[in-house]
């Protein structure tokens, strides 16, 4: 429904600055290797590459010891690339076409999230993670930005933000958000989803009402009448770590694989899909050759199902 003219912008996010863990700035490299344009073009999109973060000195901004707020690591350069994120995906949006954001660590949504909702103000967030990344900066417990990109959006804990973050203008409503995977929530994390009502089900809830009616509880609650954008945030940390081992936190009891792309081939039939993101595959933190292929093959296999591939 929202893209009939199938143009997709391939926005690459190499960032690794919302977390400790290097490698995983290689995310999109690796998926462009895999095919993913190719497998895209197969399934009749046309794609072109945007590269938001190509002037950006990273290296530069990594070793910028002063770049810190309290025990938040690194607001400035977490907060220019996803100032230049949210530029690419809101001109994407405006263009007709679907941004599929690859990472980089989840701490880029803060960018794509805000700047696909300044396009399309009636979208609506599913965030598929083991995690709910909606710490604050007063909550936060390891200071890693990629944990709190939700807060971000959301506006919440304005007044202990760091002020690199005055560019951003929230723009997620608690209704319009819901998550599918958590099994990995803090403390302070819990109270928030709580005190929002907003909708979330974790592991608990796919064993108990199995990942079809989970899905469809998702949509009902935050698309009610199937008429809204459905932007998709996807943390390749969903799906557990059977199928997914090359990612920086990874929780057992995860989704299983088929699981992980049913939620987005059920997106893909709604005709709703608008805007994605794929995020913390980090290919150096695989103990061999084999575990990075599958977690590459995993993140180009939710872009294809997000996008139309259907098993029949
Ligand atoms: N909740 C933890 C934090 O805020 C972990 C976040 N890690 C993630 N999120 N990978 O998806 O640091
Ligand atoms: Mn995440
Ligand atoms: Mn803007
Ligand atoms: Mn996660």
């Amino acid at each position: 429904k929202f893209h009939p003219s199938r143009k997709i912008t391939l926005i690459l996010a190499p960032f690794d600055g919302g977390q400790p863990k290097s490698g995983v700035e290689e995310g999109p490299q690796h998926l462009l290797d895999a095919g993913l344009q190719s497998q895209l073009e197969e399934l009749g999109w046309t794609t072109s590459i945007d590269e938001p973060l190509k002037d950006l000195d990273l290296l530069g901004l990594k070793k910028d010891a002063s770049d810190v707020h309290g025990i938040v690591k690194r607001p400035n350069m977490v907060s220019l690339a996803s100032q230049r994120i949210h530029d690419a995906v809101k001109t994407a949006a405006l263009k007709n076409t679907l941004p599929l954001t690859i990472g980089g660590d989840h701490s880029i949504a803060i960018g794509t999230v805000s700047g696909f909702f300044e396009a399309q103000p009636d979208a609506c967030l599913l965030w598929i993670d083991a995690h709910a990344d909606i710490n604050t900066i007063s909550t936060t417990e390891s200071g890693n930005l990629h944990g709190c990109p939700v807060s971000f959006v959301m506006g919440l804990d304005k007044e202990s933000w760091p002020p690199h973050f005055k560019w951003l203008r929230p723009n997620l409503r608690a209704d319009r958000i819901a998550y599918i995977g958590l099994r990995d929530v803090d403390k302070g994390e819990k109270k928030i989803l709580k005190d929002l009502g907003i909708t979330a089900f974790s592991m608990y809830h796919v064993d108990k009402y199995g990942i079809g009616k989970v899905v469809e509880m998702a949509l009902k609650a935050i698309n009610p009448e199937n008429n809204r954008p459905v932007h998709v945030s996807y943390d390749v940390d969903a799906i557990d770590p059977l199928f997914v081992q090359a990612t920086g936190t990874p929780v057992k009891d995860g989704l299983t694989l088929r699981e992980g792309l049913f939620i987005v081939e059920e997106v893909a039939a709604t005709g709703n899909l608008a805007a994605l993101d794929v995020v913390e595959t980090n290919p150096s933190l695989a103990l061999n050759e084999t575990h990075v292929l599958d977690t590459v093959r995993v993140g180009c296999a939710i872009a294809r199902c997000a996008l139309g591939e259907t098993l029949l």
